[in-house]
């Protein structure tokens, strides 16, 4: 479905700022209640989205937090909106957002630190994303960004954490979702990202997966997630914050990238979408404006590699550069 006919070559930020800001006022649309159970991810995506293009004040600090705290439950985990189950993906959410406001101490910290470490199999070393035991190493990249941005790593078994995430790798270089699984963009981001938290790079097959990761890129200048695949803006994210983290993000070209996440552009209500012609969501926006950060987007300010927040973040935090390749 087209959302808009014109194309622009520079990147929208008012437009996309109301695009965002509007997000919460269409209450009467269909599309705002069925995706009411991943509120609070849409919350970090649009408030990093508004931090990179310098208007995090777009929403109000204290209506922002006081929803983040409606959505923890007393075991410490978070849901992805009030009375939705816990999960440790909406934990991690809930983390991120608090600490783009500077408000981690709002909520009972060791609280989540003690829901994160119990999801961890004390035998395998991953982790499961909720009490009813789905395994991926998305979880282990959530426990270990989650913990390390609280500074409680200290509350789980790192070396189990990594064991089981090198199980995932595979003979191209890179990562699936669980041991055998095919290599795919967005568990590779979620593996390196988890391995360069806790200093394990060197794990890492660098140039092997460096090549696997700029081949992603297509001749429209798009990426994929994986071979035979079509071009998606998001993965100017995960496939890029990849290539960044392993000191290799010259090896695809920019200005073919910056031309494809340009063109995806709602030009008339902003917002971008996964490719040109389809309808804007704030997923998509998030991971276009990320990947333009991290290639250096004029006006933009820059994004962390591993943590995926604004770098001035995670430098206030003491964390910036913990990682080397
Ligand atoms: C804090 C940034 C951040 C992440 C938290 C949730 C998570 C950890 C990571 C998700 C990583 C991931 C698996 C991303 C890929 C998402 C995506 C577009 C999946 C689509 O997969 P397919 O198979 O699409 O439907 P393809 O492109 O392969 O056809």
């Amino acid at each position: 479905m087209s959302s808009s006919t014109t194309t622009s070559n520079v990147l929208l930020i008012d437009l996309h700022v109301k695009y965002i800001q509007s997000l919460d006022k269409k209450r009467d649309t269909l599309e705002y209640w069925i995706t009411e159970h991943l509120r609070l991810a849409g919350v970090y995506w649009g408030l990093t989205a508004l931090d990179l293009m310098n208007h995090v004040d777009a929403l109000d600090r204290d209506d922002v937090i006081a929803y983040v705290k409606s959505c923890q439950w007393p075991n410490g985990g978070f849901s992805g909106h009030v009375n939705h189950d816990p999960h440790l993906l909406y934990t991690l959410y809930a983390v991120q957002i608090l600490l783009i406001e500077d408000a981690i101490d709002a909520v009972d910290v060791d609280k989540i630190v003690e829901y994160v470490s119990d999801l961890q199999d004390k035998e395998t070393g991953a982790f499961k994303g909720d009490e009813w035991g789905e395994i991926d190493t998305r979880f282990s990249y959530s426990a270990l960004s989650c913990l390390s941005l609280l500074k409680r790593l200290d509350a789980i078994d790192v070396p189990k954490a990594v064991e089981f995430i090198m199980k995932c790798k595979n003979f191209d270089g890179g990562f699936g979702s669980t041991p055998g699984a095919e290599s795919h963009a967005g568990q590779i981001f979620c593996c390196v990202g988890a391995l360069a938290i806790v200093n394990s790079l060197h794990l890492v097959d660098g140039d092997l997966l460096g090549w696997w990761l700029c081949e992603r890129q297509l001749k429209n200048g798009g990426l994929n997630g994986r071979p035979q695949k079509l071009e998606d803006v998001c993965y100017s994210w995960w496939v890029l914050s990849a290539l960044s983290i392993l000191g290799k993000l010259h090896w695809i070209n920019k200005e073919k990238l910056f031309e494809f996440v340009l063109s995806a552009q709602d030009t008339e209500s902003g917002g971008i979408a996964d490719r040109p012609g389809d309808m804007a969501d704030v997923f998509h926006t998030v991971f276009g404006v990320a990947g333009l950060s991290l290639l250096g987007y004029p006006g933009l300010k820059l994004v962390d590699p591993v943590y995926c927040l604004p770098k001035h973040v995670i430098q206030r935090r003491g964390l910036a550069e913990r990682y080397k390749v």
